[in-house]
């Protein structure tokens, strides 16, 4: 950590420029240090001194709250602004000269406009502050896809969060060396009010102006603005695929390991799947599943094998707590049990953190998320229904030991999802790639407590990436389409709902660990060893390709979960023209062929 003042020497030629090697960099720093008047610069090195610094100085300032040594080593609790606790998808923009470039499902606002608007913001905005310049690396070092991004912050618990997500530091300045290409990601919390809240990406200058949220996704450059808008983007222009996916590898008892990627929208379990524990008996046999990635997968093809290959650019999980516990995902509690970040849960007398459905029976007293006085009976939840733990890879028990491989691991399959209570089946295969697209970009979803807004409203969420995709959304399905062009042997793709109910209203799936179940039939019909069904929707296990031992569910019950009814089929198909209306002419002719050939089976 080299710091430099800026109100003595503020002619810009203290010692931490001179650190700086690239040009590019110090010339970019300098003009934003102009703009943002911050007090003093800190260029971040990475390396565990500075990290424990970066949160000495954030307790100091009342950024983080050290949480039980003994309980939780290297712990910190975070209370945001009340007013900023989710992903704002109403302030996020694409900036671009032409609303065409942007398409028909951003908000768009054109570049010069927007620049001059922010700039207007970042005015001085930094007074009395400090800017962190925070390089990193987005994939694993040497890799194809990897790149570097410089975000320019004022908030501590932004910087030692990218520390945590991101490979950041020195290594990034040495990845860059003397070359402009860097992504630029300048970012300010302002005064956090949600009317002077904007994200705003330029794809065409690979560069992220945030302003007024610390919020995950608003506020982590690395994550969704560069590893997605802007990666969608750029792998649009060269060949290759950003998506909003988890990445794993599957174990067979027969010792054959696979990988698989799965999108499913925000806050619908791809933390969970990633980190899937098989139940006790999948454990025996040998099946053992890892962790690659849990948000976002890098995916190109290799043109040697013909096969999807995938890296996650990410170093750590920001990741739901609510629900969260020993029973559902013990891997992730295991993972936040030391050097983890808790934003908006409760503290506990003793320096301990709790969240709705981390322990079955709540907890006596505590202090809310918002940092009042609460019990059980305060008729309001102790943690935000959003709220998240921020904690790095290497803490997870099962981390596949190719996460740093800069060649990424071999995609078997592909799995879509969505949050479903009523229509959709557990499990179907879809018959090709085009199909597969099709059942991907018309992917339906309750809405969730992860994006501000209303929640369990359906929507349209092609891919998991309705709020990700940083350009035209008929370019990016086209895109989806040829993709297949350069495979020789491309994934399987298969669509999942582990979140169907019952007339009661409860889960029909167990879900969680015994979603090995369905993963299994998953890898067999992968590997040409399992049977299927022909249904409209798409090829279905037969109830016996199923092992449901040592469940409540019986087959019958498995079977309504997977059944479809025609009724509600036709009224999910016309749900879509939410999606075909919005694209209109922008829709690629595969999804019009797609859904009358659906259409023409029903
Ligand atoms: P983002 O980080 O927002 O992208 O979310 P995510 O897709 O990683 O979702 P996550 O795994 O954090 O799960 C979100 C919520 O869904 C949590 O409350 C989980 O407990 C719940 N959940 C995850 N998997 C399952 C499942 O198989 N069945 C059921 N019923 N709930 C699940
Ligand atoms: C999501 O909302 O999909 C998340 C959390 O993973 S955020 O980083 O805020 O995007
Ligand atoms: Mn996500």
């Amino acid at each position: 950590m080299i710091t430099m003042s800026m109100t003595e020497a503020g002619d810009g030629s203290g010692c931490m420029l001179e650190s700086i090697a690239n040009l590019h960099l110090r010339m970019w720093i300098v003009q934003m240090a102009a703009m943002c008047r911050p007090d003093r610069v800190v260029l971040c090195q990475g390396g565990a001194a500075e990290r424990s610094e970066l949160f000495r100085q954030g307790v100091e300032a009342g950024v983080f709250i050290p949480l039980n040594p003994d309980k939780l080593p290297h712990c910190y609790l975070h209370r945001s602004n009340p007013d900023d606790v989710a992903r704002s998808e109403s302030s996020t923009f694409i900036c671009t000269p032409a609303r065409a470039i942007a398409g028909p499902s951003n908000n768009w606002i054109e570049s010069k406009i927007a620049y001059t608007q922010l700039r207007g913001l970042f005015n001085h905005c930094m007074a009395g502050r400090t800017m962190y310049v925070l390089p990193f690396v987005m994939g694993p070092v040497g890799s194809r896809l990897s790149r570097v991004g410089v975000q320019l912050t004022d908030s501590l618990y932004v910087a030692a969060s990218m520390d945590i997500m991101t490979r950041m530091g020195d290594v990034a300045l040495k990845v860059l060396a003397d070359t402009p290409e860097f992504t630029r990601c300048m970012h300010s919390v302002g005064d956090c009010s949600p009317e002077r809240r904007y994200i705003c990406h330029f794809p065409l200058d690979n560069t992220v102006w945030s302003f007024g949220s610390g919020y995950g996704g608003n506020a982590l450059l690395g994550k969704k603005c560069m590893g997605l808008r802007l990666a969608s983007y750029q792998g649009f222009q060269e060949g290759w695929m950003a998506e909003h996916m988890l990445i794993s590898g599957v174990r067979e008892p027969n010792g054959q390991k696979s990988y698989i990627t799965a999108a499913f929208p925000s806050a619908c379990g791809k933390t969970n799947f990633a980190m899937l524990i098989p139940p006790e008996s999948y454990r025996q046999k040998g099946w053992q599943v890892t962790t690659v990635g849990d948000d976002i997968a890098w995916l190109w093809v290799d043109p040697k094998s013909g096969k999807l290959r995938a890296i996650n650019p990410e170093t750590g999980y920001f990741g739901v707590l609510s629900g969260t516990s020993e029973m559902t995902n013990p891997i992730a509690m295991q993972t936040i049990s030391n050097n983890t970040i808790y934003t908006n849960v409760a503290l506990l007398p003793d320096g301990d953190v709790w969240w709705e459905g981390k322990t079955a029976v709540p907890p006596p007293t505590a202090i809310d998320w918002q940092g009042n006085a609460w019990t059980p009976d305060s008729g309001r939840k102790a943690a935000h229904p959003n709220s998240r733990f921020t904690a790095p890879m290497h803490n997870n028990p099962i981390l596949d030991p190719s996460v740093d491989d800069p060649e990424g691991v071999p995609v078997t399959a592909i799995i879509f999802g969505g949050r479903r209570a009523a229509t959709i089946p557990i499990i179907y295969q879809t018959f090709n790639w085009s199909y597969g697209v099709y059942a991907g970009a018309s992917l339906g979803s309750e809405t969730t407590a992860a994006a501000t807004g209303k929640v369990g409203v359906v929507r349209r969420d092609p891919m998991a990436m309705l709020p990700f995709i940083g350009y035209n959304i008929g370019d990016y399905l086209v895109h989806w389409f040829r993709m297949r062009g350069k495979m020789s042997d491309p994934p399987r793709i298969y669509h999942v709902n582990w979140f169907r109910r019952d007339e009661r209203g409860n889960f029909i799936w167990p879900g969680f660990g015994e979603n090995i179940r369905i993963l299994e039939w998953i890898l067999k019909r992968s590997h040409g060893k399992a049977y299927a069904v022909e249904t409209l929707l798409g090829w279905m296990p037969r109830p016996d390709d199923i092992n449901l031992e040592g469940l409540k569910l019986d087959t019958q019950a498995f079977l309504d979960a997977q059944r479809v009814d025609a009724d509600a089929l036709k009224a999910e198909l016309l749900a879509e023209e939410e999606l075909f209306l919005k694209l209109a002419g922008e829709l690629p002719k595969e999804m019009i062929f797609m859904r009358e050939l659906l259409i023409s089976r029903l």
